[in-house]
């Protein structure tokens, strides 16, 4: 039986625990190649002043050629952070070109009801065009409500507005839907699993500290679960659990905020839920 393979589109933040940096390990871990597609270098991720940002749309499409005259494909397609409209479409191109098993696309773009540093409503217009090529996506509630155009809402997130939003981008694209980021109340943090019009919502355990990118190591865990062959609630349920374990290693070590989850003493437990 041959190694299975995934690509991961993402940037390369050189510090700060996101993207690439997390992806890498975390997608390794399934078993899996991990191959790279770097979308952008920056000294660190957006939340920090001051960062330098050297694009790499140019190279997408020379790099995806180039694998394809050497004959190369993957089980799987996962893109996170995206650094400009063109790269969206650069990765429309890839996806269609390579016709993995699965395309899962976390539509990097925001949190907290605000778009990140750098990204535009039209950034979300081609957003909704990827989506439309992917099999499963990632977005937060953040996120899934640029791609609606619905309004986000503050507070508790009801059920009725997270069915909303799960409706509208089921009307928008044909993909398995996770929404992650739903605040269930003072004590409880939820993830959405929409699949065959069925939702169900995971409850976990919320803390009084937020770490940024918790989205990137659920995203990849996700993704590292499917590799396995596990189903989409059963993948979630893993991915729920382990950013539950990278929040509490990093409270339990006083990790600050904008340096990212302290996911590298998990990794043991997160090798034991995929063989699980
Ligand atoms: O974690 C999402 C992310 C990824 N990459 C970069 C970011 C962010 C969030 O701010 O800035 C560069």
């Amino acid at each position: 039986m041959e190694q299975k393979r995934i690509l991961a589109i993402n940037d390369i933040s050189c510090f700060g625990k996101c993207s690439l940096a997390v992806a890498t390990p975390i997608l390794s871990v399934s078993g899996a190649e991990c191959c790279l597609m770097p979308t952008a270098i920056l000294s660190t991720h957006t939340a920090f002043k001051g960062y330098t940002f050297r694009d790499l749309t140019e190279d997408l499409i020379p790099v995806a050629k180039h694998w394809k005259e050497l004959g190369l494909s993957f089980n799987a397609i996962y893109s996170g952070y995206l650094g400009s409209k063109e790269q969206v479409c650069a990765v429309e191109e890839i996806i269609e070109k390579f016709s993995a098993e699965f395309g899962l696309v976390d539509p990097v773009m925001g949190d907290n009801g605000v778009l990140y540093d750098g990204f535009t409503l039209e950034f979300a217009i081609e957003m909704k065009k990827l989506i439309k090529r992917a099999d499963i996506i990632v977005p937060n509630v953040t996120e899934a409500s640029f791609l609606t155009d619905t309004p986000y809402e503050k507070g508790v997130h009801t059920k009725e507005y997270i069915l909303s939003l799960c409706e509208k981008l089921k009307a928008m694209c044909s993909a398995k839907i996770v929404i992650t980021g739903i605040n269930l109340s003072d004590e409880k943090i939820g993830t959405a699993v929409f699949e065959d019009d069925k939702l169900v919502i995971l409850e976990r355990e919320k803390f009084n500290v937020s770490y940024s990118g918790t989205g990137d190591v659920f995203a990849s865990t996700l993704a590292s679960a499917l590799m396995q062959g596990k189903d989409l609630k059963t993948s979630a349920t893993i991915a729920s659990d382990f950013v539950t374990d990278c929040i509490v290693e990093t409270k339990r070590m006083s990790g600050e905020r904008n340096y990212g989850v302290n996911f590298e003493p998990c990794l043991e437990k997160l090798i034991k839920y995929l063989r699980g």
